[in-house]
């Protein structure tokens, strides 16, 4: 109760009566003050010890008497009723009396007091109130007197809250109203009574009246009204999930209001627990004193729930797709850990960004957290340690091979292989291992790395000083040789043992534009093919392309050998040319004239010529002429050599010629031996 006032209205007016008192006047009045309800008999003894008198009398408008010759004198009213009552006994001495005419007022007090008083209340209905309103409480006193003495107390439940005098000098009775104002009731009033009580105090004479009104007792009514805990309803309210809306949110009022919850129009039990799909808009409907349809954002809050890959595998440099799921509501916030600090994962990672990482989510309610192995793939790098070497025939040596790369390089080398290197591979890292050069390590190494991500290479040069490889391939037979109109033979190109596993390609090359990729070469044209030049050419790893010629002819015996020049009859001392004609004949580099005379073989004739179809060749010779010669045949032979490799060719003979040496006789003396006297036998 804030505060309160009260009035009090004054309905009827009073008189007042003035009266002198004597002080020593000789009288008794018994009692000299009385105190009568209204309509009750009083009765007052006046009297007086003084005689002889003249008499006593009463002045009074109700019974009074004239002067009686009497020491004592009652007044004696039956019924009474007159409010400014005012009684007077006067004294008349005797003539020779020392007194003179006095009198004494007797005090009345009359007085009335209502069989009931009442309170009411302002816009009253029955006691209901609404909580916070204002409301005056009235109580009403009809017919009381005398004001002055009546005390007004107001009490809410047994506790005085308000009291009320009256100051009026009025006699007669009045209607009171007390009135108590603004009363403001809250919902802890619900139940509260108000009364108001009066006291008449009539002093010591009197008797002590007490009335009370009947008790009002006060009915709030409030609401209904939504609390939700810990929440301003005009953003809505965090429940935590597991949580009811009943729970949650409250519905008061009085009287107790029905209580309707609904979500999208239909109606739920809001005392089942919430859970995180259950977030949204509510509608609440409350029937109490009132009606009242809100309309709620509920967020049901739950704790962060995390799902990342628990390993990843990432491009360097393009960008990764790591996808971590999350929920939770507040939205958590999400944390990236790597070794205990705080990362941000770039876009694209890099190699360094291998490794383990922490991620937490949280909110306000929890914290989990998971972790991921993140593998950053890349291509290897550059090789590096294999550098062009110069080893010892004999020697023991070892090449290195090491590139960088995730996942770890796998190596593969390109050598010319041979049973002493060995491949060896440690840490990451790839070694041939070489035991006693020789020629055949002679060549290129090369090294590949490779992994999911790319792959390098890098080539170094072995040389093994002194030794010279030859090209490994072996061509049987190694020289062919193919008589015109011949038949044609079969030349074999083939690798050499050890170098089988190295041979990457392996052709004959017969002529240009002719590749015959066949081990086994035959197809001669034995009319035509003089210029051949067949060629096995392979290709090894390690050593590249090498090649080997057959030596292939293809030849012609001479069509005729014939012997031209004098052979006589000739002039001895003279000389004589001589010329031995080759007709088509190839090649001619093989050919050879031999010269004969008697049996003797003088010459020979080859030709430095690389021609390779069929020619004419001549071979000369210079003959001086002896008598020796005389009589002796001569001629020449053709004939075409191809040892060791292939037998020679028949010898093709041209005719005989007899030779006449014509000279002068001569004698000739003998010493020791017998003379011989020779003489031509012909003469020029
Ligand atoms: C007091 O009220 C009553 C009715 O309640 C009325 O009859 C009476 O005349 C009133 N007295 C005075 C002095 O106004
Ligand atoms: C006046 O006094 C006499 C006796 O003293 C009594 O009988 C009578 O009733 C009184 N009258 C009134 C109006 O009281
Ligand atoms: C007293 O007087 C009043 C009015 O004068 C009357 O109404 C009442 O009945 C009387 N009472 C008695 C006891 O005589
Ligand atoms: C209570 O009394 C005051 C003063 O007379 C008045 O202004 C106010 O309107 C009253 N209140 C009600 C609810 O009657
Ligand atoms: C409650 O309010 C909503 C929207 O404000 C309205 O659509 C609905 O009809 C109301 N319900 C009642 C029972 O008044
Ligand atoms: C990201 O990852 C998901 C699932 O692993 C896959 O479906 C999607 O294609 C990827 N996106 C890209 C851009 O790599
Ligand atoms: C990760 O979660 C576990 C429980 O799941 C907890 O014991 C640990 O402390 C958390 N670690 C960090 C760094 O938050
Ligand atoms: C080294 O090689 C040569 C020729 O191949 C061979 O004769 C010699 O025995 C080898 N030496 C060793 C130690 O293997
Ligand atoms: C063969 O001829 C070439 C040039 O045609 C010449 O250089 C060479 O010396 C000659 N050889 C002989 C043995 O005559
Ligand atoms: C007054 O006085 C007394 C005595 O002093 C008398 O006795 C009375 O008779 C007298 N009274 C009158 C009327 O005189
Ligand atoms: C009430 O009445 C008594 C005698 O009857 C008197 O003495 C007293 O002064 C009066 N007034 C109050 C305020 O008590
Ligand atoms: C009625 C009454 O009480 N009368 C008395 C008044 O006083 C005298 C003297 O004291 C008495 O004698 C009366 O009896």
């Amino acid at each position: 109760m804030s505060k309160s006032a009260s009035v009090v209205r004054l309905f009827m007016g009073f008189i007042l009566i003035a009266t002198g008192v004597h002080a020593s006047c000789p009288i008794e009045l018994s009692p000299p003050s009385v105190v009568v309800r209204y309509g009750d008999p009083v009765t007052i003894n006046c009297s007086t010890s003084v005689s002889p008198l003249e008499g006593l009398g009463w002045e009074v408008t109700v019974n009074g008497t004239g002067i009686v010759e009497v020491n004592h004198l009652p007044w004696t009213v039956a019924n009474l009723t007159e409010w400014t009552i005012s009684p007077s006994c006067f004294f008349n001495p005797s003539e020779n009396s020392s007194h003179t005419q006095c009198f004494k007022k007797a005090k009345v007090v009359l007085y009335t007091f209502p069989e009931t008083i009442s309170i009411t209340c302002s816009g009253d209905s029955k006691g209901v109130m609404k909580e916070n309103k204002d409301y005056n409480f009235t109580c009403d006193i009809h017919n009381i007197a005398p004001v002055q003495n009546l005390t007004l107390r107001w009490y809410k439940r047994d506790t005085i809250i308000h009291t009320e005098t009256f100051d009026f000098s009025a006699k007669e009775p009045m209607n009171l109203t007390s009135v108590l104002l603004g009363f403001t009731p809250t919902r802890q009033d619900n139940g509260v009574t108000f009364r108001c009580e009066a006291h008449m105090n009539l002093g010591s004479e009197g008797p002590k009246l007490n009335l009370s009104s009947q008790e009002y007792k006060v009915t709030v009514h409030f609401g209904p009204e939504l609390q939700c805990s810990g929440t301003d309803l005009l953003e809505g309210t965090d429940l935590l999930e597991g949580d009811s809306l009943k729970n949650h949110c409250l519905v008061e009022g009085n009287p107790t209001p029905s209580v309707k919850w609904l979500k999208d129009g239909q109606p739920i039990d809001p005392g089942i627990p919430m859970s995180r799909t259950n977030s949204g808009l509510y509608t609440v409907e409350a029937e109490g004193s009132s009606f009242i349809n809100k309309t709620l954002r509920v967020h049901v809050l739950y704790g962060p729930e995390l799902k990342c890959p628990s390993s990843y595998t990432a491009l360097e440099y393009s960008p990764h797709n790591i996808t971590c799921t999350f929920e939770g509501y507040p939205q958590p916030e999400i944390m990236w850990y790597r070794d205990g600090e705080e990362v941000e994962l770039p876009a694209n990672l890099k190699r360094r960004d291998t490794g383990q990482y922490l991620i937490t989510a949280s909110n306000n309610l929890s914290s989990v957290n998971t972790t991921l192995e993140i593998n950053v793939i890349y291509p290897p790098s550059e090789i590096v340690e294999l550098e062009d070497s110069e080893v010892e025939l004999g020697s023991e040596f070892w090449l290195k091979c090491s590139s960088m790369g995730n996942p770890r390089p796998k190596y593969f080398w390109n050598y010319y292989q041979m049973s002493n290197v060995v491949e060896k591979s440690e840490d990451g890292v790839s070694y041939l291992l070489i035991h006693n050069a020789t020629a055949f390590n002679n060549g290129s190494y090369t090294c590949h790395a490779s992994n999911e991500r790319g792959n390098v290479s890098k080539t170094a040069r072995v040389t093994v000083k002194g030794a010279r490889q030859e090209c490994p391939i072996q061509i049987s037979p190694d020289r062919m040789v193919i008589q015109y109109q011949g038949t044609s033979q079969t030349a074999k190109c083939q690798v050499t043992s050890t170098a089988i596993t190295n041979v990457k390609n392996k052709y004959w090359q017969i002529r240009k534009d002719d590749r015959i990729d066949n081990e086994d070469w035959r197809d001669v044209d034995t009319y035509k093919d003089w210029d051949l030049r067949p060629v096995c050419i392979a290709t090894f790893v390690g050593i590249g392309t090498c090649q080997k010629h057959l030596k292939f002819t293809l030849y012609k015996t001479p069509d005729s050998v014939s012997l031209s020049g004098q052979t006589g009859p000739m002039e001895e001392g003279k000389q004589y040319l001589m010329q031995c004609d080759v007709a088509n004949v190839a090649p001619a580099s093989n050919l050879y004239v031999y010269w004969h005379k008697g049996k003797e073989r003088f010459n020979i004739g080859t030709f430095n010529d690389t021609t390779p179809t069929p020619v004419n060749r001549s071979s000369t010779v210079t003959l001086t002429a002896h008598r020796d010669h005389d009589g002796t045949q001569i001629w020449c032979e053709a004939r075409l050599h191809f040892m060791p490799t292939a037998p020679d060719t028949p010898a093709v003979p041209s005719k005989s010629h007899k030779m006449i040496v014509l000279y002068p006789p001569t004698f000739i003396k003998p010493e020791t031996e017998m003379l011989e006297i020779k003489a031509a036998s012909r003469v020029l």
